[in-house]
């Protein structure tokens, strides 16, 4: 009786050994890529969803604080940078997607996560969406509140980032943002709120939502990204330097100078209305095309619009380019990126329409 019981125990064991590894197995490997932000901050008191430090938590304490991680894929963190993100420099933009490729390129990785402060976030998920060339998931996470905030949303959101990362439906879809239940294309998202947990919003609408850690797709990108890119992070190096200046009541055209005196390749002009320029400002946007510093016509009103060429300004004329539906600081990315491969405007402009 005694050898029989200790056969079945035997058989038992090694039926769930073996079950587990299969398990394991089979799960997919997600690399969670750490730079900062409020995901990693720290606040005094659970009633400081508001004040706290940004990038405090290094990333083996994010994944350690969500074992649930565990039954999603197998996980394990780097950490890049520990940095609130309004402090991303081009130099941070170029380490990351490096860092990126490089890892997507593993076959023992089936997706990447990156846990990124808010402010910049839609500039590094649109850059990521642009120049690394995979058909693996790319999820750029944040959050509104610090970890140790009553309602924290960061737990939440980095448990569906890794959930959508490993999943096999998530491939193909170009870098995708998951906050507050959605999933958003990282071209269209922007932080449309300062202080909500529902700050991200695409103005074409969410790609679908992630619930319980299963995915609901309603829609598809439109425009040509990550493996269908013609730009490869692997052959740029550098970033041209392309500057912003929002346009308002009154505006001088001091900046435009300014930033043209110091090298800007192109300056983007957050225009008001259809990216509108004032009459004051014209001029000096003629001159310095003149110059070789190429003009992008973008609005600083986005909420599912676009810059349309030729409207009232004589784009074509003037050979400025616009933004289409870009907001400036996106508009900004491309153009740099753009840049890093053609100063021809025509070319530059079909790049703005087809990214
Ligand atoms: N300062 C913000 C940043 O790092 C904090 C955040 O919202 O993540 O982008």
């Amino acid at each position: 009786m005694m050898k029989q019981s200790l056969r079945h125990w035997l058989a038992t064991v090694i039926a769930t050994l073996t079950v587990s590894v299969c398990v394991a197995a089979d799960q997919a490997n997600v690399v969670i890529l750490a730079t900062g932000g409020t995901i990693a901050g720290a606040g005094a008191d659970a009633t400081n969803s508001a004040t706290y430090q940004a990038a405090k938590v290094p990333v083996d304490k994010l994944i350690a604080g969500i074992p649930q991680l565990a039954n999603v894929a197998a996980v394990r963190g780097e950490q890049v940078f520990q940095i609130a993100s309004e402090s991303f420099t081009n130099d941070h933009l170029l380490t990351l997607g490096k860092r990126v490729a490089a890892l997507v390129k593993q076959k023992d990785v089936d997706g990447v996560v990156i846990t990124h402060g808010t402010d910049t976030l839609e500039e590094t998920a649109y850059f990521l969406n642009l120049v690394v060339r995979t058909t693996k998931p790319i999820v750029v996470v944040g959050s509104m509140r610090p970890g140790t905030a009553m309602s924290a949303d960061g737990m939440l959101n980095l448990f569906n980032a890794v959930s959508v990362a490993a999943s096999l439906d998530a491939r193909g879809k170009g870098v995708l943002v998951t906050m507050n239940d959605e999933i958003n294309s990282g071209r269209d998202v922007a932080k449309m709120v300062n202080i909500k947990t529902d700050a991200f919003r695409s103005p074409w609408g969410a790609l679908g939502m992630i619930v319980e850690g299963r995915n609901y797709w309603f829609r598809l990108p439109a425009k040509r990204h990550t493996a269908n890119s013609e730009f490869d992070i692997e052959q740029i190096d550098r970033l041209p330097t392309v500057d912003i200046v929002y346009g308002y009541g009154n505006v001088p055209d001091t900046a435009y100078r300014a930033f043209a005196a110091a090298g800007a390749q192109a300056i983007v002009h957050a225009g008001t209305g259809n990216g509108s320029v004032s009459n004051t400002v014209v001029p000096v946007l003629q001159e310095l095309r003149g110059k070789g510093v190429h003009i992008i016509r973008s609005s600083h009103v986005n909420a599912g619009g676009f810059v349309l060429r030729n409207a009232e300004q004589p784009d074509d004329k003037y050979d400025w380019l616009v933004a289409h539906d870009l907001n400036p600081q996106k508009a900004r990315i491309l153009a740099a990126v753009a840049l890093s491969k053609t100063r021809d405007s025509k070319e530059l402009q079909r790049i703005f329409w087809e990214y």
